[in-house]
């Protein structure tokens, strides 16, 4: 494709209800959504694209400015010359972009982007893309860390009445044991796992296998991102399996933690892994070793939604996600919304990768937009 404009949106959406996590507490969603405009073959095409990165490098090193600042002064000049000769597609943006290390959240981005206008202008669903069959995902839903465990409690019980299939409890030193042996108490076979979010040391293991005691079906990330080692070390002190979220960036990575025991499940994130088409190098590599994974999410916009519902119709996402419903985060989405169907969201399997926002909701809730011509 020969790229004409990436228009870079920054979007600023209310959250329902704040969420706190052991790195912060957010209150709203400043997202940065793409909107590259190509011609492929003759035909003008828009392909949509949603950037994981938070406002702050908290979470991983990436932020929104430094995304904008690196995609463009430095990433998008290195596709002029592959958009001049018409040879652009979504599976040549990762070598393009290669020389430059890491900033993956920009890079998956840009790859989402192009890959979604690749897809429409073929006319081709996502979901039939990466040969989904599934029409549909079961929904968990990830549980900020609250003010009291009443409150925990409350929100807990909304949740699953509304059908959420897992629950997912956020943690960190202070907030663990006694909240989540409250939740598995109020419900005794709800499916529960827990995410710390980097917040323990392996000085902590004693403290964290407490947890075994709940039937937990997983715990997330609770050493910090680059302690593969440790984390294997604690898998062994603990009967709870071992799931990494932060540490696995890429495919690399991902057979490290695997081969070394650091990991017995996976959280796949597109955007913390360089985009969509690395997270199937993960899937695909974590099938061929029995290795369960699941889709995390990042407050995604429909966006982003639609594209991780397709994505997670995978075989080896063997455990549900956090692929909540639209509402869990936003009263108005930028797009039409996702619903729960009966604890599920149905794939999307329209042409594209991406949800097409509404222009009426996108230009309310846009903050500042910056057009790159190429
Ligand atoms: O660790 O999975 C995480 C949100 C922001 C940053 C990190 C994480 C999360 C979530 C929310 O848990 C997942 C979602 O989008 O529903
Ligand atoms: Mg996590």
């Amino acid at each position: 494709m020969k790229v004409l404009e990436f228009a870079f949106h920054t979007v600023e959406l209310p959250l329902v209800t704040s969420f706190t996590t052991s790195f912060s507490t957010q209150t709203e969603r400043r997202v940065l959504i793409l909107e590259l405009t190509a011609e492929v073959d003759g035909a003008l095409v828009i392909g949509w694209g949603e950037c994981g990165a938070l406002t702050e490098p908290v979470y991983l090193s990436e932020y929104l400015d430094g995304v904008l600042d690196v995609t463009t002064e430095h990433l998008l000049p290195r596709l002029v010359a592959a958009s001049a000769s018409d040879e652009l597609t979504a599976e040549s943006v990762a070598a393009l972009l290669g020389r430059v290390v890491g900033h993956r959240m920009a890079k998956a981005a840009i790859e989402m982007a192009v890959l979604d206008a690749q897809l429409r202008a073929a006319g081709i669903s996502f979901k039939s893309y990466l040969g989904v069959t599934r029409d549909r995902v079961p929904s968990g839903v990830s549980v900020g860390i609250q003010d009291s465990i009443p409150a925990l409690l409350d929100t807990v019980d909304r949740y699953l009445s509304e059908g959420y299939q897992r629950i997912k409890l956020k943690i960190r030193p202070g907030w663990d044991i006694e909240p989540v042996r409250a939740v598995r108490e109020a419900h005794p076979n709800v499916p529960l796992q827990v995410d710390a979010n980097t917040a323990y040391t392996l000085a902590d293991a004693e403290h964290l296998s407490q947890l075994d005691a709940f039937d937990l079906l997983l715990i997330e990330q609770p050493l910090g991102a680059e302690d593969m080692r440790q984390h294997a070390l604690l898998a062994r002190r603990m009967r709870t399996r071992m799931c990494l979220d932060e540490s696995v960036v890429s495919v690399a990575s991902a057979e490290d933690a695997i081969a070394w025991g650091a990991a017995a499940i996976i959280n796949i994130k597109p955007s913390r892994v360089g985009g969509y088409l690395e997270a199937r190098r993960i899937h695909d590599v974590a099938l061929a070793h029995g290795t369960p994974v699941w889709c995390g999410g990042m407050l995604e916009t429909g966006i982003g939604r639609a594209a991780n519902a397709a994505l997670a119709g995978m075989p080896g996402f063997t455990i549900t996600g956090d692929i909540s419903a639209s509402g869990r985060f936003y009263k108005h989405d930028i797009t039409d919304p996702f619903e729960l169907v009966d604890g599920h969201i149905l794939i999307p399997d329209v042409p594209g990768l991406a949800a097409q926002p509404r222009r009426q909701r996108l230009a309310e809730s846009t903050l500042s937009t910056m057009r790159i011509a190429f």
